[in-house]
């Protein structure tokens, strides 16, 4: 099944026999279609005896897709998780990279734990034991748990139909959620502790202000926020409830200013023409691994894809763009001799595209800070052999950001990045930070359009950016 995440619509879904909006389905199956608003659990319920019908009808035989399910302890997901190949395993076989995927997986646990180290405010169950970690390219159906009903629950209130749910979506969605669960954590905590079942008060007001700030959103953000809020409130009288929504909606509206003002409201490969993308940004920061991810995103939502190995600076640069490459089959243009001209290797990698009809070229760049000036000489000189190779191309320029360096990240890109003609930025590392609140002072300050965020270093960590499950993921619990 293909599901084209850049356009968010499932391919084959609509073959499958519908849940059929007029219930008109045989009395074996009572799939009588419930309204989402008038009972969310039903409605997920049989979105999910759906995803597991369809999973079973994929795999007849191997498909065993929940392991018994888990009490509910919190300290409990994370550990649990790691040791739950049984799905995966029964389902694909074991991938080139496994060893990078094992690394990550180890990582990944391994920060879990100093994460549970810490003294931590129990405001939830987290039930998130079902994502698993990224052993397997393919999403795999876990319990019906919390966070399945809470996935369904944010693609209902998109105006999903109980039958339209994808399995990609909801895998994407928990990730999403654990990855924000850090920042979450101070959010919803702070706002649980003030807010009780009387109106906002000026000084609930005066903690989401520090709440806002200490999750990174910016002072620009936070007073956009807070003065819409108190206004609100000198004109009525503003629940808890209320108070939460008029959030939600100011946050979104912030999140998605500049998107609207870019007039593309999910970015997407143009069919029918080349497109480049350009990762840009400084080292560490998650440009590579964006990449990789992005090509396999490409390949998944149906789209030919290639690699320029343009950043020539580190030694091992090559290789671990040819290990994303690799996991997804797509082929990477590079030039081994030691600091080959990156321009050089784009005006290759355009070439081949050219004459492969690939849809989208995505493009590495070096990132070292010391030498600034010399990096938007190359970035420069990149972003011409583009425009006169391929005049006609669709090029995007995307500030990549680690989220957990938070606003002195973006201070520091934007100083950097001015002249490289950004059009996106990619949001990554929100798993295992405060910090996630940095998206807002990226629409704010920056200006610039979110257009995909990370949440994790595995290859289906990375998804296009929407703003109504940011912020609904930012605030569960709410
Ligand atoms: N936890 C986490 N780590 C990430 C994410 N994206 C990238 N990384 C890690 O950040 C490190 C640097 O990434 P890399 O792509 O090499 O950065 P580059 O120098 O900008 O190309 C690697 O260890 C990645 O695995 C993410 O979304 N979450
Ligand atoms: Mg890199």
């Amino acid at each position: 099944m293909v599901y084209d995440w850049f356009n968010r619509q499932s391919e084959t879904a609509p073959t499958q026999p519908p849940a059929d909006p007029e219930a008109s389905s045989p009395e074996s199956q009572q799939e009588t279609a419930v309204n989402a608003d008038d009972d969310p659990l039903e409605w997920a319920r049989q979105a999910y005896a759906r995803l597991k019908a369809q999973k079973e009808q994929a795999n007849a035989i191997a498909a065993e897709p929940v392991p018994e399910s888990i009490p509910e302890a919190e300290s409990e997901s994370q550990p649990e998780s790691a040791a739950e190949p049984e799905p995966a395993a029964a389902e694909q076989a074991p991938v080139a990279g496994l060893s990078l995927l094992e690394q990550a997986a180890a990582q990944r646990q391994e920060r879990q734990q100093q994460l549970e180290q810490e003294p931590e405010v129990a405001d939830q169950p987290i039930a998130d034991a079902t994502v698993e970690v990224d052993r397997d390219e393919e999403p795999t159906l876990g319990d019906f748990d919390d966070t399945f009903t809470w996935s369904a629950e944010v693609l209902a209130a998109q105006g999903r139909q109980a039958g339209q749910v994808t399995l990609e979506e909801i895998d994407w969605l928990s990730r999403l959620r654990q990855g924000l669960e850090k920042t979450r954590q101070g959010f919803v905590t702070g706002l649980l502790e003030n807010l009780g079942d009387d109106p906002l008060t000026p000084e609930v007001l005066d903690d989401l202000e520090s709440l806002l700030l200490r999750a990174d959103a910016g002072v620009k953000a936070t007073d956009q926020v807070l003065d819409a809020l108190r206004k609100r409130m000198n004109e009525q009288v503003v629940d808890p409830s209320e108070g939460i929504r008029f959030l939600k909606e100011q946050l979104r509206d912030l999140l998605e200013a500049p998107i609207k003002s870019s007039g593309v409201d999910l970015l997407a490969p143009q069919r029918g023409q080349l497109n480049v993308w350009l990762m840009v940004g400084v080292n560490g920061v998650g440009k590579t691994t964006t990449l990789g991810k992005l090509a396999n995103l490409a390949v998944r939502s149906g789209y030919s894809a290639m690699i320029a190995a343009a950043d020539t600076f580190r030694a091992a640069a090559v290789q671990q763009v040819q290990v994303w490459g690799d996991r997804s089959d797509v082929p990477v243009v590079a030039n081994p001799s030691a600091n080959a001209d990156p321009a050089a290797v784009v005006f290759d990698a355009i070439g081949a595209a050219r004459s492969k009809g690939t849809d989208l070229v995505l493009v590495d760049t070096a990132g070292r800070l010391q030498t600034k000036h010399n990096l938007m000489e190359e970035l420069n000189k990149i972003r011409r052999v583009v425009d006169r190779l391929a005049p006609d191309a669709t090029v995007e320029s995307l500030l990549v950001l680690d989220a957990s360096q938070g606003q002195n990240g973006l201070k520091q890109a934007m100083a950097f990045a001015r002249a490289a003609g950004l059009t996106g930025v990619v949001i990554t590392k929100l798993d295992g930070t405060a910090r996630g609140g940095v998206a807002l002072a990226v629409a704010s300050e920056a200006g610039l359009p979110i257009r995909f965020i990370g949440a994790g270093e595995g290859i289906r960590d990375l998804r296009p950016f929407n703003s109504f499950e940011f912020v609904e993921a930012l605030l569960a619990g709410r």
